[in-house]
This record gives C-alpha cells, sequence and structure tokens, in this order.
C-alpha cells in the first residue's frame, strides 16, 4: 500500500507521428475586461470600427471615448495581456483604476473603418459639401453607445491627444447630449499658425514623412527610408521641400497638394481653424485643454482653443487648462524628466491622478463629488511645482498686467535697459551676420536623427549652448540675476531687422542659461534651456494671407508672439535670446529671394543673405516678456 501511494502517474503514450497542430486549444478566460468589437453605423451608412474594453462586472460605468486614425485596435492592446491595465495605453491608468468603460474608434477611412479618410477633415460648411464630419462622427458613435453599452450610466467622456485631441474639439462643435466632459491634449488646432505643419508660415519638413506613413495606405504605411544617416544631409542634398516630396513619390499624394496649393494662410487654413470654430459655438460641455510646455509638435493649439473658449466661459465653470512639463502628448506616459530635466516626481502621473481624473469623475460618474479644480492648473519650471491660477496669461498685450521688454543691446548684452539716443540711430546699432542657406543652422546637435523618437521628442529642451557661438546665429545674454524673474504667459518678439535679400526666416529664441556650476546635477552647469522658441517666415510680417517681399536692406519690423511658458529664471541664471534665420532640417530653408511658393523653390533660387538685427532707439529689438509678481494666482 505505501509503495503505491509514492508511485509516479503512468501517462498513456502519446504516438510519436501524431500531427502537432490540430487540437483545438481553449484558453481559459483570465481576464478582467471583456473585449468587444463593433461597426457603429454613422448617419450616412459607413460604418466605423470600434472596440469597447468593459471592466468585468461593470454596472452603470461611464464611458471615456478616443476618436483616432492610429489604429483602434492597436490602441486598445498595448499589450496582451489578462489585466485591463496592461492592455490599455499607460495614461489611461487612472481610468482603470475607477471602473471606466474604454472605447476606441477609427475615424472615417483608417484601420478598420469604412468610408473615405480626409486628414483632419473639416467640418461642413464652405470646405464640406457632404453631410458627415467628425462632429456628426463623434455624435452617431455617442449616441449608439449609450444605447447600446449595457453596462453604461449612459454618460460619455471624450478624451485623447494630437489629432486625437483634434477629434475630441470636433466632438465639441455640435456635442451630443449624453457628452458631459472633454480632455483635448496636445490637440492640433491651426495647422498654420503653429500646430502641425507650419509655423507661421515656415513648413516643418518631417510632415512630409507624416504624409506617407499615414495618407499612402488605409492601414500604416511606411515612411520613406532616405539612406542618409544624418538626416540633415538628406534633406540639404535634395533641397525644397517639393523636391523632397518628388523624390519619394510623396507629392502624388492629395494632402501633400493640398499642402503645396496652400502655402499661405488663406481661407482653406482659417476655415480650418478648431480655435476660430469654438469661438462661435455655444460652451456646453466642461472642457479641460492639456499642453506640455514643450511641445515639439501643437504647441499652439491647446492655448488658442483655450483662449478662444475662455470668452464663452461666462460663469467661469466650462474652461479650463492644464501645463505640464511636458513634450508631446507627454501627460500619458511618465513625466518625472524631460532630456536633462528632471522634476519632482512623475509629474504626468500626478497629473492624472490628482487633477484629471477628480474633474472625470465629477462629470462622469454617479455621486462623484465637486472635484475643486482650478481654472488653471499649471507646474512652474525654474521652481518646480505645481500651481492652482485663476487665470491664463498673467500677463499679456490686453491683461491687467501688460508685458515688460527685455532689449537686444550693445556688446551682445540683453538687458532691461532700452537703447537710448536719437531715433534715427538705427543705422549705427546692429549685428549682422551672413545667413548661408547651403548651411543652415541645425535644430539640434549633428547627426540630425529626425526619426529617432529619444532626439525627437525633448528636443525642444536641448542645451542651445551650441548655437550661440556660430557666426550665424547672434546671441544676447543678461547679467546674473539678482532676483528671480517670473514669466506666465506668452513672449512676444519685437524684431527690428534688415536683410539684403527679399525673403527671410527669423527664429527667435528666449533662453534660461543656468549657472556656471550646478552642484545638484554638474552636467547642468552652463546649460542654455530654451524656454519659449519659434520661428517667423519674414514674407508674412505684414498680412499672413497676402505675403509681399521684403525691401531689401530696409529695416522692417517683425511682431510674433512665442510659444506660452510657466517658467521662473531663478537668481543666478542669466537669461539669453539668440536669432538666427534658419532651423534644419526641422523647417524648409527660405531661398532669401521672394519666390510666389516657397516648396517649388529651384536650386538656383538659394542666396546668401546678410541679415542686420537693430538694437537702437529707433528700432529696439526687443521681447516682451510676460513677467508676472512671483505670487500672483
Ligand atoms: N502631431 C500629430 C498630428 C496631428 C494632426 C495632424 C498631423 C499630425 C499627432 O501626434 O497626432
Amino acid at each position: 500500500v505505501i509503495s503505491s501511494l509514492f508511485a509516479a502517474p503512468v501517462l498513456a503514450q502519446t504516438p510519436p507521428m501524431t500531427p502537432d497542430i490540430g487540437a483545438k486549444l481553449v484558453m481559459p478566460d483570465l481576464n478582467d475586461y471583456v473585449k468587444r468589437v463593433v461597426m457603429i453605423p454613422m448617419r450616412d451608412g459607413v460604418k466605423l470600427y470600434t472596440v469597447i474594453v468593459v471592466p468585468k462586472g461593470a454596472q452603470k460605468a461611464p464611458i471615456m471615448l478616443t476618436r483616432t486614425p492610429y489604429n483602434a485596435a492597436r490602441r486598445a492592446q498595448r499589450a496582451a495581456s489578462p489585466s485591463m491595465l496592461a492592455t490599455l495605453p499607460q495614461g489611461d491608468d487612472t481610468l482603470v483604476e475607477n471602473g471606466y468603460i474604454r472605447v476606441f474608434q477609427d475615424v472615417r477611412g483608417k484601420h478598420g473603418s469604412e468610408g473615405d479618410y480626409v486628414m483632419t477633415r473639416p467640418v461642413r460648411g464652405p470646405l464640406n459639401h457632404t453631410k458627415v464630419d467628425n462632429v456628426t462622427d463623434a455624435w452617431d458613435t455617442i449616441d449608439w453607445l449609450v444605447k447600446n453599452v449595457p453596462e453604461t450610466n449612459g454618460k460619455v467622456g471624450m478624451l485623447g491627444s494630437s489629432y486625437e485631441g483634434h477629434t475630441v474639439l470636433m466632438a465639441l462643435v455640435d456635442p451630443h447630449p449624453a457628452l458631459k466632459v472633454a480632455i483635448p491634449m496636445s490637440a492640433m488646432v491651426d495647422g498654420w499658425r503653429g500646430d502641425d505643419w507650419f509655423h507661421n508660415g515656415a513648413f516643418r519638413m518631417p510632415s512630409l514623412s507624416y504624409l506617407a506613413w499615414q495618407t499612402s495606405a488605409r492601414g500604416s504605411a511606411e515612411a520613406p527610408a532616405l539612406g542618409v544617416y544624418d538626416e540633415y544631409d538628406a534633406y540639404l542634398r535634395i533641397g525644397s521641400a517639393g523636391d523632397f516630396a518628388k523624390k519619394f513619390g510623396i507629392d502624388k499624394l492629395t494632402y501633400t497638394k493640398k499642402l503645396f496649393e496652400h502655402p499661405a494662410y488663406d481661407s482653406y487654413w482659417q476655415e480650418q481653424a478648431l480655435d476660430k470654430i469654438l469661438a462661435k459655438r455655444p460652451l456646453i460641455v466642461p472642457t479641460m485643454h492639456v499642453v506640455g510646455q514643450w511641445d515639439q509638435e501643437d504647441i499652439y493649439g491647446p492655448y488658442a482653443t483655450y483662449a478662444a473658449m475662455e470668452g464663452r466661459d461666462k460663469r467661469n465653470n466650462l474652461n479650463y487648462l492644464a501645463i505640464g512639463p511636458w513634450r508631446h502628448s507627454g501627460v500619458n506616459y511618465d513625466g518625472s524628466s524631460l532630456g536633462a530635466l528632471k522634476f519632482d516626481g512623475d509629474t504626468a502621473r500626478q497629473f492624472r491622478e490628482k487633477v484629471m481624473q477628480p474633474f472625470l469623475n465629477q462629470y462622469l460618474k454617479d455621486g462623484a463629488p465637486d472635484a475643486n479644480t482650478a481654472p488653471v492648473v499649471s507646474y512652474q519650471s525654474g521652481t518646480n511645482q505645481w500651481q492652482r491660477l485663476q487665470q491664463w496669461p498673467l500677463a499679456c498685450e490686453t491683461c491687467d498686467t501688460k508685458l515688460t521688454p527685455i532689449y537686444l543691446q550693445d556688446g551682445s548684452r540683453l538687458g532691461f535697459a532700452a537703447p537710448s539716443g536719437a531715433a534715427d540711430a538705427a543705422e549705427g546699432a546692429f549685428d549682422e551676420y551672413v545667413a548661408d542657406p547651403a548651411k543652415p543652422v541645425p535644430f539640434v546637435a549633428r547627426p540630425v536623427r529626425l526619426t529617432d523618437a529619444d532626439v525627437w521628442k525633448p528636443w525642444l529642451v536641448s542645451d542651445q549652448r551650441g548655437y550661440a557661438d556660430r557666426t550665424d546665429v547672434l546671441s544676447y545674454v543678461s547679467e546674473p540675476l539678482k532676483t528671480a524673474v517670473r514669466i506666465a504667459g506668452a513672449p512676444m518678439v519685437n524684431l527690428f531687422a534688415a536683410t539684403s535679400g527679399t525673403d527671410a526666416d527669423w527664429v527667435v529664441k528666449l533662453i534660461d542659461v543656468y549657472p556656471d556650476e550646478v552642484p545638484s546635477q554638474p552636467a547642468m552647469g552652463g546649460y542654455q534651456l530654451g524656454v519659449a522658441m519659434d520661428i517667423f517666415r519674414g514674407r508674412y510680417r505684414d498680412s499672413f494671407e497676402h505675403p509681399t517681399p521684403i525691401p531689401a536692406g530696409k529695416v522692417e519690423r517683425y511682431r510674433f508672439a512665442l510659444p506660452n511658458a510657466n517658467h521662473v529664471f531663478l537668481p543666478g541664471h542669466r537669461i539669453a535670446v539668440q536669432v538666427q534665420s534658419s532651423w534644419f532640417p526641422l523647417y524648409d530653408r527660405n531661398p532669401q529671394i521672394y519666390v510666389p511658393n516657397i516648396f517649388l523653390a529651384d536650386p538656383g533660387h538659394y542666396r546668401k543673405a546678410t541679415q542686420r538685427v537693430y538694437h537702437a532707439a529707433g528700432a529696439a529689438s526687443a521681447i516682451e516678456l510676460p513677467i508676472a509678481p512671483l505670487d500672483a494666482r
């Protein structure tokens, strides 16, 4: 008896040649969620591919919807896992922890959805004569969801970043009554003014690879392989954006044609600008606009829509802004650091848990408390702290607190004292450089690897000191600060400059120069941190819509806003400004002689030009800073 207790069980012998494929594998269902894929019919009969992820056992749960061109099936499947938390994107963590139903949908024409795809499909109107757009598609989807998902309490929120933020804003143009709250993050709002395609008329070259990837197939296609490790060389050898498109066949794509046909800010762009559209619509749905201070893709849109909708927020209880120390879409990942910058913990998780989720719960979860959200929640860089503010910006041209100019001065200095002397002293007080399109200033250290996420994502915080002593970059630096200088808003460039050519680009960078030594992080000694930087194409100085040649040799005024910043230049730091005429290959080169359409510039059009930047009484170049008192809220 005892020996039989210890006898090994004898397995029946499987004949060695039994085929090894054929037995049916039935996986046990270990998931803590149920995933359903449905095709939701729109009002014109087109069906959209939609993935619905429901926590097992959910009842009366709110729905969070994201409408995407980036493959709903993949967005809802970060990893193969029985856990909903691991399956959904990292940024959905607090939604899962709070029992939300999560929905991803392909926009029409992309991936699993039927219909035709139009890039950031314009709303019905002069540019769209059909009966459908992303406004109606969001409406029809929400209507279907509240009627067909039995586990829901009938309350829907929308959230998403970048293009997915754009589709959130679209839903707000005519919101379904069940849409109770919206969080557009890093949203693409105006493709010409300062988001993905252009900044102030200068074209962003990586857009062409994006179009190849996004619009040459219903699914994802390949971006062109440049065949050159240093993309600076690749773009430079090819020439204009038009030549680049031609070389890789991208010129045949219809959206490339649309871009090339509309280099200026004509009605094509104006009619699509979502801030302008939303400014005319009633504000019904509580909305929190989220943006990263160093958003390398859509740094313009979130502030513009916040400002446009603020005018509609009569009781100051529907329109909110959140600014974090993040890159594009950084709110959805780990926010402990960005490039060389370190923050006080994981700022993105802090935001999602302490600010975003209570805000969502207030409007979506039955019986949830008032989240007591401040009108503006912002992480202040420099001091590294979250702040609750009553408004944004704290200083601007039309605010109670006006802008304070900091002037370019003689001797490469920067200071709050305006240049003195007679107004006609302009001729005497300038600095000059030769801008050579054959040697454009790189926007990041070479080799330039635009396609390397580790280069692209944090590039706006990369060290600017390497450009300061190039002979085609002017650099002006203040004395070390004795007291802290706080900015909270958009610095305005007021540049007086002349060119020997008939067109010119002006890149202006507002920089925080760290002290010579930073004992807590030695590699930051002397670091030059870009706080607000942008480019302006000179032909648009008088009108974005109707460009004009620049009279050669004449002092002209270039006035434009830099991106918003919430930053403190600490005592011992210095403020610096750099001025240059190219930022390559992120932006296409200006030929520096006026041609009607720079996309079509020939190699022979590109000319050297001598640029003069003035710092005289009658031509006092300055950056007007949104300086606010340190304790202003
Ligand atoms: N910034 C990207 C984009 C948005 C809209 C149009 C084109 C590109 C994005 O990250 O989605």
